[in-house]
């Protein structure tokens, strides 16, 4: 039976747009009403499959109307909880996944014009068929959008070189909460015309607006590559090689991934098929790639030598070259699929913080002293982009053969509140971000209100009031507001 009576809003919506657009298919809703992690638990009213820019500008005029909520959703892999509708039942899930057409290629601009639904992997591919390079790269690029990754600005592995994905936008195309469409799909590099309104859409996860398309910007391709596994005695020295790598590599560095051996260790014994680079232990590894548009580029002479000097310096203990692509992917498979290895070990609890460079490793040392004495119901398991500062500062179920898997398991979990405030005022203490790239969603809409400061929050309160005062877009994602009628 479908809910809602005659002239209900689902009734309303399934008759102006069709049961083609609107769907209220079980298995469907299933699948858009919980988020990645499984955080949240929600209940659509119906789910909302736009094929154009149009159909989103109908759709949300319409709501925006009679203030049904609207939940954007791109491919759904946010860590935040950012996608996932309440259980009222009253809110729309809109998908993007029909609008995936490449617009435009333009190598001579070096840009490209991509519909919000694009895959990640579609996009760079796309790019690399003319011999560009689309730089956003990370874990789930072959199953999130273009549209998510703008909206989170997702950052990866290339922002040591690249910078966010914010740094990779030229242009976009958005559908405000009253359906009128705002389109800044220009490819220009250089446009001082007033306040650059793009970048507020830009990491506000759906909350001011449906993002439609984008313009983006290509490199030249990267054609000589060299990538290297490092064995380093501390996180300390981990930082100093990243100094070291530049002073000799420059801004070829493209990647600088930490790596601790309890994160080799889950992905060994979890991911069949992983191959462990080094011999020999060492407490942290770093993973590191320097890459050139130049062809034919000693680049791997160039990366031993700074490795050497490092060597010489006591910052490295030992390090592996690789020596084809294969052994490249083997690499980055250790490193890809340490949240994978995560998830298979049991419950966890994920901070996404960064720090200025020069307080990373002292963090990492008390933080991580703290976990070991106080929190006996997890481990540390602190891996990531180092190069940006960036650490995923998590914390693993330990297996406790006394108790039961799941009782062991509500042990950390029932804790995460206290831990995560420990972590995170220490780090807001020293400089740093309580979420480098994973953006706020709805898991951390009290970490921004606690250490935002009151003048950010109320102007970030007054845009999200001028872009959508009816309160339709991603109800209770990144701020509360009492005076929205949501
Ligand atoms: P979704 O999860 O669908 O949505 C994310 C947010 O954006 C939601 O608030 C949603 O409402 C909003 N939204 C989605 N599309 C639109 C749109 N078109 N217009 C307006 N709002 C929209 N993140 C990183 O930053 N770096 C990483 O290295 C990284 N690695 C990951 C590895 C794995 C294995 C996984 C599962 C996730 C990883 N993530 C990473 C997190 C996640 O992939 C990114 O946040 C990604 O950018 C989300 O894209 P998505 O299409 O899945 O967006
Ligand atoms: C990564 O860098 C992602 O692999 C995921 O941002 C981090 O699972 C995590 O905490
Ligand atoms: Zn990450």
């Amino acid at each position: 039976m479908m809910p809602g009576g005659a002239g209900s809003p689902l009734q309303q919506l399934i008759a102006q747009f069709g049961s083609s657009v609107i769907v209220i298919d079980a298995s469907q809703l299933a699948a858009v009403n919980v988020d990645h992690r499984k955080l949240y638990q929600g209940k659509a009213l119906a789910l909302a499959l736009p094929r154009s820019t149009a159909e989103v500008s109908k759709l949300l005029a319409f709501c925006n109307a009679l203030r049904i909520g609207v939940i954007p959703q791109g491919g759904n892999t946010s860590y935040c909880g950012g996608t996932a509708p309440d259980d009222s039942g009253t809110q729309l899930v809109l998908s993007l996944r029909r609008m995936n057409t490449l617009r435009e290629m333009n190598p001579v601009n070096d840009s490209m014009i991509v519909e919000a639904g694009c895959i990640l992997a579609d996009v760079q591919r796309a790019a690399a068929d003319v011999g560009r390079f689309f730089p956003l790269s990370l874990g789930a690029e072959g199953s999130c959008q273009i549209g998510g990754n703008l909206s989170t600005n997702a950052g990866g592995v290339n922002v040591v070189r690249y910078g966010m994905t914010r740094d990779l936008v030229l242009g976009l195309e958005v559908v405000l909460a009253d359906g009128r469409v705002l389109s800044t799909l220009q490819a220009l590099r250089k446009d001082n015309t007033g306040y650059d309104l793009r970048h507020l859409f830009i990491g506000a996860e759906g909350t001011l607006g449906v993002i439609t398309a984008a313009s983006l910007k290509l490199f030249p391709a990267p054609r000589s590559v060299a990538t290297a596994f490092v064995a380093v005695p501390t996180s300390a020295s981990a930082v100093s090689l990243l100094n070291e790598l530049r002073t000799h590599c420059g801004d070829l560095v493209s990647s600088f991934e930490l790596i601790p051996d309890i994160a080799i260790d889950l992905v060994v014994r979890h991911l069949p098929g992983s191959r462990v680079p080094l011999d020999g232990t060492s407490p942290w590894y770093v993973l590191c790639e320097i890459t050139s548009a130049l062809p034919n580029e000693p680049l791997g002479e160039r990366l031993e030598a700074a490795l050497a000097a490092a060597l010489e310096a006591g910052l490295v203990t030992n390090a592996t070259l690789a020596q084809s692509e294969r052994e490249r992917q083997d690499f980055w498979f250790i490193r890809e699929h340490i949240p994978e290895a995560q998830r298979r070990d049991g419950p966890s609890l994920k901070h996404d913080i960064s720090l200025p460079l020069d307080r990373l490793a002292a963090f990492i040392a008390s933080a991580g002293d703290w976990i070991r004495d106080e929190i006996p119901e997890g481990y540390l398991v602190c891996y990531g982009h180092v190069g940006d500062g960036n650490l995923h500062f998590n914390i693993n179920q330990t297996a406790n053969p006394v108790q039961s898997p799941n009782a062991a398991a509500g042990a950390l979990v029932s804790r995460q509140n206290e831990i995560r405030r420990v972590i995170h005022d220490r780090v807001h203490e020293l400089g740093g971000s309580f979420s480098a790239e994973h953006g706020i969603g709805r898991h951390k809409v009290e970490e921004l209100e606690r250490y935002a400061s009151p003048l950010e929050l109320e102007l970030m309160r007054a845009i999200k009031r001028t872009f959508d005062p009816n309160g339709i877009m991603n109800p209770g994602k990144v701020l509360r507001i009492a005076s929205l009628s949501r």
